[in-house]
C-alpha cells in the first residue's frame, strides 16, 4: 500500500519546491504545502479556482484567498518558526490515499503535528488539526487566524480587505481590483482545553486571536480550524454571509466526522482510478502522486474552469488552461470519471464565443480556440509573452496568433469524450458546434496551392514550439486533418440520428455553404509523408537545417534562463525541438502509420528533442512502448512521473516563474501508464488492450470505464486477464478479438 509521499529535515531551500510538492486540493481550492507560520515571502497560497483578477497592466491571473492556516506558535515567549529555529525533527507526509497533509515538527521544548485537508466533500472547507505535545512544563501562546497578506505575482487582488470577529468566528473580505468580485474566508477554532483569549486583532489585513495557556510535560493540547471560502464567483448574493453561516454549520461537527466524508469521496477516486504495479515501488508511489495531483486540481462543482496548466498550486502562467488540458489531462478523466471529464468538454462550450472572437479579430472564420484561456473567453496570451533575458526587451512570440492546433486539440477533446463515454449530450450542447467551427477556422486559414492541388496551411507555431512562422507543420496539419474529418463525422451523425438538431446549426451557423468546403478539404489538406527512409519531416524545410546534438546546443547556453525558441533563440535555426510533435502526431494517430514508421521517427526525432517541455517525456514514454523500446519507454515514463516530486524543472522563461505543479505531466503519466505500458486504447467499439511490461515490473493492474461500463485489467509478463460484470463491448488482445459475454478473459501472452 504504496501511498505516502514523505521528505525528511527542514531546508530553507526547498520551501518553494515543497510548497508545490506537498499541495492538497479540491479543484476549487489549491493549497500549497508551506507551514502554518509561513506568510508571503514563502510563498502561501490558497489558489482559487475560476477567480481572475488584473491589476492595471500586469496580467491577469487567479487570485489567492487570505490564508486561514495562519498560525503561529511560541513557547516561554520565543516563536517556533522553522526559518528561525531550527528544528530537531522535521517531517511532511502526504497521504494520497486520504488526501492529507501531515506536518511533524520537534523543538527543545514541543513537538508539533499538524493535519490539513481541502475538502472533496465540501469544496469550500478547509481543515487543519494543529496538536503541541510539551517535552516539559511550558507556557504557550499561539497567535491563529487569518492573513491576508499573501502572495502574489501580479497584485495585490485584494487591494482592500475588511478584516472582522464576531465572537469566536473570524473573518476577512475583500474585493478584486478588476471585477468587484469578493472573497470572503471565515474561520472557527474549536479546542479541547481552556485558555486564555490575550486578544482579538483585527487589523493590518488580519484577523486573529491570540491565546495562551500553560503546559505540562507530556501533555497535548489541540485545536481544530474549520477555515470556510466562498466568493461572488460562486453564484452566491453575499458571500461573507454564506462562509459564516457555512463555518457555523460546519463546526458542529468534529475533524472525524468531516475528514471520513472527505476520506469517503476520496475512497471512491482511487477505486475508480488506482493504477497498481507491482514489483517496482519507487514507480508505484510517482504513478499514484500524479493521480491524486490530477484529482485535487479537477473542478468538480463547474464547467466554467478547467485545470490550469501549473494546477491551482500558485498563479503562475496566469492560472490558464492550454492544450495541455485536451491532449494529457481529459484521457485519465475520459476513462476513469467521465462526469469529471464532461465538465472539462463543456468548458470548451463555454468559452466558444471568446474563440470566435478571436477567429474575427485575426479575420478568420469560425473558432480560433485562445491559447491561454481563462474563465471568460479571452485569450490571456500576449503577443510579447517573453523578455529577452540579455537586452530586456519584450520578444515576438507566435504562440497567440499562430499555434493554430489549439483549435484541434479542442475539437479533438469534445470528440474522444464522445468516443469514450457514448454521451451524446455535449455534442449536442455546443461540443458539435465547437468542432464545426474550429473546420470553419482551419478552412479560412488554409491556404489551396493549385498547382498541387491540396491545402496547406502556413505560418503556423509547431506544437514544439521552439519553431514559429513555419509551414505545414506535421502536428498542426493533421490534427486539422482530423478536425475537419470529425466536422464530417458530426454532421453526418446529426443529419440521421438529430435531423432537427442539425437543421437548426446549419441555419444557426449559416453553414450549408462550408459543408462541401470542409469535405474537400478534409480530403486534401496536406500532411507531410514519410519519406523513402520512413521519415516525416516535421514542417517545410526543416531537414535543411542545422542539426548538432542537444548536449552541444546546450553548450552554447548563456544564460540558463534565456529563451531558446523562436524569434531569436538558440534553438530555432537548428532541428532540436523542444517537445514532441511528429512523435505526439504519430501517437495521436497511430492507426494510421505502420508500427515501423512510428518507430523510425522515434528514432529519428528523440536526439533532436530537448525535452525543455514536461510536456514532452509521456509522450515519447507511450510511443517508445508501443514500438518496443521498452527500457526507454521505462527512462521516460519515470521522467514524467517524478517532475513534481523531484522538483526536477525549469523555474524560469526569460525573467518569467514557471513553477508550479505539471498538470500536463501528471495527466501524461496516467497516458504512459495505462496508454502505453498497458497498451490500453478505446475505438468506441472495442477495448485495445496490448500490455508490454517494463523488465521491473511483475505486473500492471489498472481500470477504465468505456461507454459506462466499468473494466479491469490485469497484465503480467505471461498473461493479460479483463474483467467486467457489465462489459457488453469486444476487446482485442494483440489483434485478436474476445467477447466479453463471460464476464473475465484470460489471454496467454
Ligand atoms: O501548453 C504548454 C506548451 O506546449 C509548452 N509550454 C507550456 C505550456 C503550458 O503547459
Amino acid at each position: 500500500m504504496n501511498f505516502i509521499v514523505k521528505e525528511s529535515g527542514f531546508d530553507k531551500k526547498k520551501v518553494m519546491l515543497d510548497g508545490t510538492r506537498f499541495f492538497v486540493g479540491n479543484g476549487y481550492m489549491g493549497v500549497r504545502g508551506t507551514l502554518e507560520e509561513f506568510g508571503k515571502e514563502e510563498l502561501c497560497g490558497c489558489t482559487l479556482a475560476g477567480v481572475y483578477d488584473q491589476v492595471g497592466e500586469g496580467w491577469r491571473e487567479l487570485v489567492n484567498a487570505p490564508n486561514g492556516l495562519y498560525t503561529r506558535l511560541f513557547v516561554d515567549g520565543a516563536e517556533m518558526n522553522a526559518l528561525e529555529v531550527e528544528p530537531l525533527a522535521h517531517e511532511m507526509e502526504l497521504d494520497l490515499r486520504r488526501a492529507v497533509l501531515t506536518r511533524e515538527t520537534e523543538y527543545d521544548k514541543v513537538k508539533v503535528k499538524t493535519e490539513r485537508f481541502a475538502s472533496a466533500d465540501n469544496l469550500h472547507l478547509l481543515m487543519l488539526r494543529y496538536s503541541v505535545t510539551a517535552k516539559q512544563d511550558c507556557e504557550i501562546t499561539v497567535d491563529t487566524g487569518i492573513d491576508a497578506n499573501i502572495w502574489d505575482i501580479n497584485g495585490p487582488h485584494l487591494p482592500t480587505v475588511d478584516e472582522g470577529a464576531v465572537g469566536e468566528l473570524l473573518y476577512i473580505d475583500g474585493e478584486t481590483a478588476e471585477l468587484g468580485n469578493t472573497v470572503a474566508v471565515c474561520g472557527v477554532m474549536k479546542t479541547d482545553f481552556d485558555y486564555k483569549l490575550e486578544r482579538v486583532v483585527t487589523e493590518n489585513r488580519r484577523s486573529l486571536r491570540v491565546f495562551s495557556f500553560a503546559m505540562k510535560a507530556g501533555e497535548t493540547a489541540t485545536f481544530v480550524k474549520y477555515i470556510t471560502i466562498y466568493t461572488s464567483v460562486d453564484g452566491v448574493a453575499d458571500p461573507l454571509k454564506t462562509a459564516q453561516e457555512a463555518v457555523k454549520t460546519v463546526s458542529q461537527q468534529s475533524f472525524t466526522e468531516l475528514l471520513a466524508a472527505h476520506e469517503r469521496v476520496w475512497a471512491e477516486r482511487w477505486e475508480a482510478a488506482d493504477v497498481q504495479i507491482t514489483g517496482d515501488d519507487e514507480a508505484q508511489l510517482a504513478l499514484r502522486y500524479n493521480i491524486y495531483i490530477m484529482y485535487s486540481n479537477v473542478p468538480t462543482h463547474t464547467d466554467k474552469v478547467a485545470i490550469p496548466a501549473r494546477g491551482l498550486a500558485g498563479q503562475v502562467y496566469k492560472g490558464a488552461m492550454f492544450w495541455d488540458t485536451e491532449v494529457y489531462m481529459m484521457p485519465l478523466f475520459n476513462y476513469t470519471h467521465p462526469d469529471y471529464a464532461r465538465n472539462l468538454a463543456y468548458y470548451r462550450v463555454n468559452t466558444l464565443d471568446g474563440a470566435r472572437e478571436k477567429a474575427r479579430e485575426y479575420n478568420f472564420d469560425g473558432a480560433f480556440y485562445q491559447w491561454e484561456c481563462q474563465e471568460t473567453g479571452k485569450d490571456a496570451c500576449t503577443d510579447f509573452a517573453v523578455i529577452d533575458i540579455f537586452t530586456g526587451r519584450p520578444l515576438r512570440t507566435h504562440f497567440r496568433d499562430q499555434q493554430i492546433h489549439i483549435s484541434g486539440d479542442v475539437a479533438y477533446g469534445i470528440w474522444e469524450h464522445y468516443i469514450a463515454t457514448g454521451d451524446e449530450a455535449v455534442l449536442l450542447d455546443g461540443g458539435a458546434e465547437a468542432i464545426l467551427e474550429c473546420a470553419r477556422f482551419f478552412y479560412s486559414y488554409a491556404y489551396f496551392k493549385k498547382t498541387k492541388n491540396r491545402y496547406e496551411l502556413l505560418e503556423v507555431t509547431c506544437a514544439d514550439e521552439y519553431h514559429e512562422r513555419v509551414h505545414n507543420n506535421f502536428y498542426t496539419n493533421i490534427m486539422a486533418k482530423y478536425t475537419l474529418e470529425m466536422a464530417t463525422k458530426v454532421l453526418d451523425l446529426l443529419k440521421e440520428k438529430y435531423p432537427k438538431k442539425y437543421e437548426e446549426l446549419m441555419t444557426k451557423l449559416d453553414y450549408a455553404k462550408d459543408v462541401p468546403n470542409i469535405r474537400e478539404m478534409a480530403e486534401l489538406l496536406y500532411v507531410p509523408a514519410p519519406d523513402e527512409n520512413g521519415i516525416i519531416e516535421q514542417f517545410d524545410g526543416y531537414n535543411k537545417l542545422e542539426c548538432p546534438t542537444v548536449a552541444e546546443l546546450k553548450s552554447r547556453i548563456i544564460d540558463p534562463r534565456e529563451h531558446l525558441g523562436a524569434p531569436v533563440g538558440l534553438m530555432t535555426e537548428t532541428q532540436i525541438i523542444k517537445q514532441a510533435d511528429v512523435v505526439l502526431g504519430l501517437l495521436l494517430f497511430s492507426d494510421r502509420y505502420p508500427l515501423e514508421i512510428r518507430r523510425k521517427n522515434w528514432e529519428h526525432y528523440e536526439p533532436r528533442t530537448e525535452h525543455g517541455s514536461t510536456l514532452s517525456a509521456a509522450i515519447y514514454a507511450i510511443l517508445a512502448a508501443q514500438v518496443g523500446f521498452s527500457d526507454w519507454a521505462y527512462k521516460f515514463f519515470m521522467k514524467t512521473a517524478t517532475i513534481d516530486l523531484s522538483g526536477n524543472y525549469r523555474l524560469y522563461v526569460g525573467d518569467l516563474f514557471i513553477g508550479g505543479l505539471h498538470t500536463a505531466a501528471n495527466g501524461g503519466t496516467w497516458m504512459a501508464a495505462v496508454q502505453g505500458f498497458g497498451g490500453f486504447k478505446f475505438d468506441g467499439e472495442k477495448l485495445i488492450v496490448n500490455p508490454v511490461l517494463p523488465e521491473k515490473w511483475q505486473s500492471l493492474s489498472y481500470k477504465v470505464i468505456c461507454r459506462g461500463c466499468r473494466y479491469e485489467v490485469e497484465a503480467t509478463k505471461k498473461q493479460v486477464t479483463v474483467r467486467s460484470a457489465e462489459g457488453r463491448l469486444p476487446v482485442s488482445v494483440f489483434g485478436q478479438e474476445y467477447s466479453m459475454e463471460s464476464g473475465e478473459i484470460t489471454v496467454a501472452l
